[in-house]
């Protein structure tokens, strides 16, 4: 058997297209992860999330021999930490996957090794995790290499994101962070960024906070205009021709595992310094309510005028568009809020980019546009964009997909 030189702790959304380039530069990669089915389908060489190339990289990773998967690490050169963190009661980062993933490659370290986080991390995990390995290995002090280095890629354009984007790299001292670099070095073609363990932490929150703050200014203008009778894409448009303004687009709300969850990791640690992030999660998060209650309004509104109950067509459940992924989606919220308030009025939800659901009866969107009274739209999802809207309906676009002429 060929001797892994990586040991992969996470085959999910990151780790698993992560091994897979790792593999296809020739380098063996042992697979871990604590799902036993995870780790079959895996080494039948197929794969159990969707991402665009994903599929057709590790067929042939695995068919090569330089991807395996199991439930348990085995000794490498090389471990990785790409599992999931989580949050708590009260937005509390929780590190205990990383500290589970940790504890179990302990026993298996040898000197001159590279221990490496990738997962979304509060400041000051690595270091954590470096006094950890220290306690139950003191031998070792000094002589591993122990870094961080946060994964950038948009789902959906993973495998070519993992490979161009930059990265940044921090290990806990400088010999660390210059291992950890050679070693991306070895499959990344974008450039490598060093610093220390505790920036690269930061760096990561940081990336994911800015741009939920920019939403939220979006987010905040869309409520603005609604009230000021003003077409808040237009608004936009117009202010981005401005050479130093760039605003981004408003929605239902902010969702996804990453842009939603991230700034919590700053505001719990840091709550007194962190207003305007703090402040942003609030206004995304009241977005959706708004939209929830946007359509309830208008539900009361049509049965004031007609006299009889509308029907409703929520158009989306996936948090962006052109996605069948639903965690955290703002969407799902509105549509399970919108639900809860029904009142015998005959509803058509829809998302073009999943057959079923467990919860919602999916409607095809040509139909639910046809027949309902009130049109919701949710996400900006491609298929809503040409379609047409028969007379008389009344339309709620949260996100842009009739008023944004871009
Ligand atoms: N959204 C808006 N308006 C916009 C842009 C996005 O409302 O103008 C909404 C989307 O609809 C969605 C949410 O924001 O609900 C997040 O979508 P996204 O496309 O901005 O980001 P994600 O969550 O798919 O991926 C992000 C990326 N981070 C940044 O762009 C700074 C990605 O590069 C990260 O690797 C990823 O988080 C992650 O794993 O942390």
């Amino acid at each position: 058997m060929n001797q892994p030189q990586v040991v992969m702790i996470g085959l999910g959304y990151i780790g698993l297209p992560t091994a897979t380039l790792i593999a296809k530069n020739k380098t063996f990669v042992h697979g871990v992860d604590i799902n036993q089915a995870v780790v079959d389908t895996v080494n039948a060489g197929k794969i159990h999330i969707i991402e665009p190339e994903l599929g057709e990289a590790v067929a042939i990773a695995v068919k090569e021999g330089y991807l395996k998967a199991d439930t348990k690490p085995i000794q490498a050169n090389t471990y990785l930490i790409v599992v999931p963190t989580p949050f708590k009661a009260k937005n509390e980062p929780d590190i205990s996957f990383v500290e589970a993933a940790t504890k179990a490659i302990i026993p298996l370290l040898k000197m001159d090794d590279l221990y490496i986080i990738e997962s979304t991390s509060p400041v000051g995990t690595t270091e954590k995790m470096a006094d950890l390995i220290y306690k139950m290995r003191p031998e070792l002090k000094g002589n591993l290499n122990i870094a961080y280095c946060p994964e950038r890629v948009l789902p959906g354009n993973v495998m070519y994101e993992l490979v161009h984007n930059d990265r940044v790299i921090g290990g806990i001292d400088t010999k660390s962070t210059k291992k950890a670099s050679s070693f991306y070095g070895q499959f990344i073609k974008g450039d490598l960024h060093e610093t220390n363990a505790r920036t690269a932490e930061m760096c990561k929150l940081v990336e994911n906070s800015s741009r939920d703050v920019q939403i939220a200014f979006a987010n905040e203008l869309s409520l603005i205009c609604d009230k000021a009778d003003i077409n808040v894409w237009e608004l936009i448009k117009l202010a981005n021709k401005h050479p130093r303004v760039n605003i981004l687009q408003p929605g239902c709300g902010v969702g996804g595992h990453c842009i939603a969850v991230d700034p919590y990791f700053i505001v719990s640690e840091y709550p007194m310094e962190s207003k305007i992030i703090g402040k942003a999660r609030e206004i995304n998060n009241y977005k959706s309510f708004w939209c929830a209650e946007k359509i309830q309004t208008a539900k009361l509104q049509f049965e004031l005028q007609h006299g009889r109950k509308p029907s409703i067509a929520i158009m989306g459940l996936a948090f962006k568009p052109n996605i069948d992924d639903l965690r955290e989606s703002p969407a799902k919220y509105i549509a399970q809020k919108v639900l809860q308030n029904a009142n015998n009025e005959e509803y058509f939800i829809v998302e073009p980019n999943l057959e079923t659901h467990k919860v919602f009866k999916l409607t095809d969107y040509k139909v639910a546009v046809e027949k309902a009274d009130i049109i919701a739209f949710l996400v900006a999802h491609k298929e809503f964009k040409t379609i047409e809207i028969p007379k008389e309906r009344v339309v709620l676009d949260f996100c842009g997909v009739i008023n944004n002429s871009n």
